[in-house]
């Protein structure tokens, strides 16, 4: 990074000037949580081991349906070594644990509800029926239940399901709810892409921690509004960890399940890696790169080669964006060899795209804060408006292709209020036009479902909406933005 200072000590700035002027007793909180962390319970980079998370078995199965029972209660679990940190879990796991689905295949997961506020469910990247979406509104309260039925319309993609409970999602997620859900069909299946203990999840989170080991997180806190990144980055729950692998290739399907943090990831060995998959599922086309960005939410399958690297040698997937430890994601040991007889074919799954002929209507949301009287000095917004579940953003006629125009506008009050905004829609798939009237990055020309919109961009996407009607949201998921407004209802008509 040079002289420059870091998006992160901008960040960091920012906070302590807001928090200072008006509420030092929150700067206070923020600088104890640190400073224990750093003095008392840090974790040494890649000294545990990776992590994978189980995989769920349903229930019971028919002919066409799975049908699971999830139930997401409090535990407690040795993130830091030798400390127990509570945590909120799907099934009491951090992450949750990965539930498999077929394409066109149905999954009915039935939800039940032990944690003491109220939760709703949604299956990010899926294609749902509104009631199964998980509204913010749409709750389970404590000692509730619900059952979510999931299509699987969707071809194979790696998506995940997370909590998305009205002003509560920041502080569920923070606690441990979310995990991984696949969706496989036959022509990922028919790929010679590495497989099975060779197809890897990556959850990459940060997180900040007290010095009792618990999570350090309040949503009572306005100050939350400007969420820090964390100070430790776990992948699957792991801090750092260490992955000891073949040499060969390998599948890692990454999410970046991250609250506020995105990432530049790549290899310490500068060598490339193929991405295969964005948000929506493969490409059509692999495409090489050095490094990509991740934003929360977004997510990228890249095939890694270990090949040629010497048994007992190692290679660190790091973190562009930042430096020190936070500079660092998990590191890969080479200790065994392989044969390996997978490929990266030079096609993979080659889609119709829509095109801008194909539009029937433009809209523009502004990601923009909103001033207001008393601390924080203002909240986000879309088109002006904070959240409110009554009030519809905007009618799409079902089936119609639109051209959504997202720019992220600030208001002059400094890089507090200047953040960039990874952006979700619910229900569609989309493709990304262009930002600021330039093509997207070649990590981003696939189908997805969150797209970055830096400080004063204005990003082009289009997309079909289709095959349900009914009230979804789009919001900003950086969830500190979520949870203080920037969200609206759109309805499918
Ligand atoms: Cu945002």
């Amino acid at each position: 990074m040079g002289g420059q200072i870091t998006r992160r000590e901008a960040l960091r700035l920012g906070l302590s000037v807001a928090t200072g002027l008006a509420l030092p007793g929150i700067g206070a909180g923020v600088a104890s949580a640190f400073g224990a962390f750093a003095a008392t319970v840090k974790p040494r980079p890649f000294e545990q081991d990776l992590r994978i998370p189980s995989i769920l078995s349903p229930t019971t199965t028919d002919a066409d349906t799975d049908y699971y029972n999830i139930v997401q209660m409090m535990q407690s679990q040795e993130i830091l070594p030798g400390l127990q940190t509570p945590i909120w879990g799907y099934n009491g796991t951090f992450p949750g644990p990965t539930i498999r689905a077929r394409r066109n295949r149905r999954v009915v997961i039935r939800q039940s509800n032990a944690l003491p506020g109220p939760v709703s469910v949604h299956l990010h990247g899926g294609v749902q029926p509104p009631e199964s979406d998980g509204y913010p509104t749409d709750l389970i309260p404590f000692g509730g239940t619900k059952e979510y039925t999931y299509p699987n319309l969707h071809r194979a993609a790696t998506l995940f399901y997370h909590d998305h409970a009205m002003e509560r999602t920041g502080l569920n997620v923070y606690m441990g709810l979310s995990g991984l859900y696949v969706i496989e069909d036959e022509v990922d299946d028919a790929l010679p892409l590495p497989k099975g203990d060779f197809d890897v999840p990556l959850i990459i989170q940060d997180r900040s921690f007290n010095p009792d080991g618990s999570f350090a997180f309040s949503n009572n806190d306005p100050a939350n509004v400007f969420a820090e990144n964390g100070v430790a980055i776990l992948v699957n729950g792991v801090p750092w960890p260490r992955f000891q692998v073949a040499a060969r290739k390998y599948r890692f399907r990454i999410l970046n399940a991250s609250s506020t943090t995105t990432y530049r990831l790549g290899l310490s060995s500068r060598k490339s890696m193929v991405q295969i998959a964005t948000d929506g599922g493969l490409l059509d086309r692999p495409i090489s790169m050095q490094s990509f960005d991740l934003a929360p939410a977004e997510r990228a399958e890249v095939v890694i080669d270990f090949a040629g690297l010497a048994l007992g040698s190692s290679v660190d997937l790091e973190n562009a964006l930042d430096s020190g430890d936070l500079g660092r994601v998990m590191r890969f040991q080479v200790v065994r060899g392989a044969s390996d007889d997978s490929q990266i074919p030079a096609v993979l799954d080659p889609t119709e795209p829509l095109t801008e002929s194909m539009a029937t209507a433009t809209r523009t949301f502004v990601f923009k804060p909103v001033p207001r009287p008393s601390f924080p000095p203002f909240r986000f917004a879309i088109n002006g408006q904070i959240f409110d579940p009554s009030r519809i953003e905007a009618r799409v006629p079902e089936g119609e292709v639109e051209i959504w125009q997202f720019e992220n506008r600030t208001i002059g009050l400094g890089p507090v209020a200047a953040q960039e905004h990874p952006v979700h829609v619910h229900l569609v798939n989309f493709l990304v036009l262009d930002r600021d009237g330039r093509p997207p990055q070649a990590y981003e020309r696939g189908w997805k479902d969150t797209v970055l919109v830096g400080v004063g961009q204005v990003v082009r996407v289009i997309a079909r909406f289709a095959p349900f009607s009914g009230k979804y949201v789009m919001h900003c998921h950086n969830l500190a933005h979520e949870d203080h407004s920037m969200m609206a209802t759109f309805e499918v008509v």
